[in-house]
């Protein structure tokens, strides 16, 4: 047998020969206008997410500013929003590229055995990434490991696999966007006409217009103006005791008797082993100050309220610390998010409190009685509630 009857037995394989695909959404310029809004989420997920990560792991070569006070609020929103977004355009895309995976010959030159290999970490990781994303906003943990780390270290191998599919078909998708000569254009277009299915511009029309919908029906759990629009989120923004959401009540947290307790004392723990104990009546005396904060949840709810109370400084500033330290903050409680660090930015700021008030009235036990720190620029998560002790480091 010589290698034209080889490349002929090698042929008769080719299952194109068994499958058709009518739809004419399986068309290489779909794929491209998709692909670009995939790209442009995936990329907007991934940098807001790695700011994300960066403010609750912070790294040591870097210490994140107090300012802008509203920053993380509009990145985890960006964040959550553009995982939303990028769920209808990422199953469109599937169903527009499903023909491709029966492409034949499979492989063809090294270049694209790159481009294929780089489809199962792309597609898997992305829909990983979204689902697990969705489940964590719905605190839905139905996977056998810690969300945080493993949506962490999958985001890395998406974008990796995303950039080499970039390289490999970049040339292509721009090529498929420029092409359409006129004879083409209506050529296409007749026969678009006469299918009865969907066509090209249907197809388009409605995986954005699910997009939209989505978005507008979600985007309102951080963009307060949409809150009432925010039908399809986890959390509506102005829900919840004294118009803001809860996380994790005080019956879950199991502190209720501790934090009613006239035994509650808050201990602030000097560097140089300074120590001293405030009642809630000692907090109550000392300087009040107010500020217009936010808290935003990673989960991607956030909402903005007034809060009263003791400037940290204030109370680091009694103890004797010196300026420029950071400090532990800690709980009554002990679960998973019970102690959160100041860095010296946050430590310092004006606006960093241990609030006692919030909209006006004593806070409520669920948001934190008798005390909770608030501060400006800071994730939800690090907002620790049921203070009662704070560590200068
Ligand atoms: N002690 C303690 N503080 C906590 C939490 C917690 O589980 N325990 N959850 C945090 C999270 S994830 C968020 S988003 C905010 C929410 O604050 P809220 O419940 O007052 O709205 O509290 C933070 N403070
Ligand atoms: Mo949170």
């Amino acid at each position: 047998m010589n290698v034209a009857d080889l490349r002929k037995q090698f042929d008769r394989l080719d299952p194109n020969q068994y499958v058709t695909f009518k739809s004419k959404a399986h068309d290489q310029r779909i794929a491209a206008v998709l692909g670009i809004a995939l790209g442009v989420t995936f990329f907007t997920c991934f940098i807001t997410g790695l700011i994300s990560h960066v403010m609750q792991h912070p790294p040591s070569w870097y210490t994140w500013p107090a300012n802008p006070a509203g920053f993380y609020r509009v990145t985890q929103g960006v964040h959550v929003a553009s995982g939303i977004l990028a769920i209808p355009i990422l199953f469109a895309k599937l169903w527009v590229i499903f023909p491709k995976l029966f492409e034949w010959p499979p492989i063809e030159s090294v270049a694209h055995l790159l481009e294929r290999a780089s489809l199962p970490p792309l597609i898997g990781g992305g829909i990983f990434m979204l689902l697990t994303g969705v489940a964590n906003i719905n605190q839905w943990y139905f996977f056998p490991f810690f969300f945080t780390n493993a949506h962490y270290a999958v985001a890395w191998i998406t974008i990796g696999a995303l950039i080499i599919h970039i390289g490999a078909k970049g040339a292509i998708a721009r090529n498929a966007l420029r092409k359409p000569d006129a004879a083409a254009v209506s050529a296409t277009v007749e026969q678009d006409e006469n299918d009865s299915a969907v066509t090209r511009r249907g197809f388009l029309w409605g995986t954005f217009g699910t997009g939209a919908l989505l978005t507008l029906f979600t985007v309102g759990q951080s963009f307060t103006p949409l809150g009432k629009l925010a039908l399809l989120a986890p959390r509506r923004p102005h829900v919840g005791p004294q118009g803001l959401p809860v996380n994790r009540t005080a019956l879950g947290a199991g502190v209720i008797e501790a934090a009613r307790s006239s035994e509650y004392r808050l201990v602030v723990e000097g560097a140089v082993g300074a120590t001293r104990e405030f009642s809630l009546t000692d907090l109550k005396a000392m300087p009040q100050h107010s500020a217009e904060l936010p808290i935003a949840c990673v989960e991607g709810w956030s909402q903005s309220a007034h809060w009263s109370g003791v400037r940290v400084r204030d109370l680091l500033d009694a103890v004797g610390a010196r300026r420029g330290a950071s400090v532990r903050v800690q709980s009554i409680e002990n679960g998973l998010y019970a102690q959160s660090v100041l860095n010296r930015y946050h430590a310092s700021d004006e606006d960093t409190l241990l609030a006692l008030q919030l909209n006006g009235e004593p806070l409520d036990i669920d948001h934190g009685y008798p005390c909770r720190l608030i501060g400006p620029n800071r994730p939800g998560v690090l907002q620790t509630k049921w203070v009662n002790k704070l560590v200068v480091l």
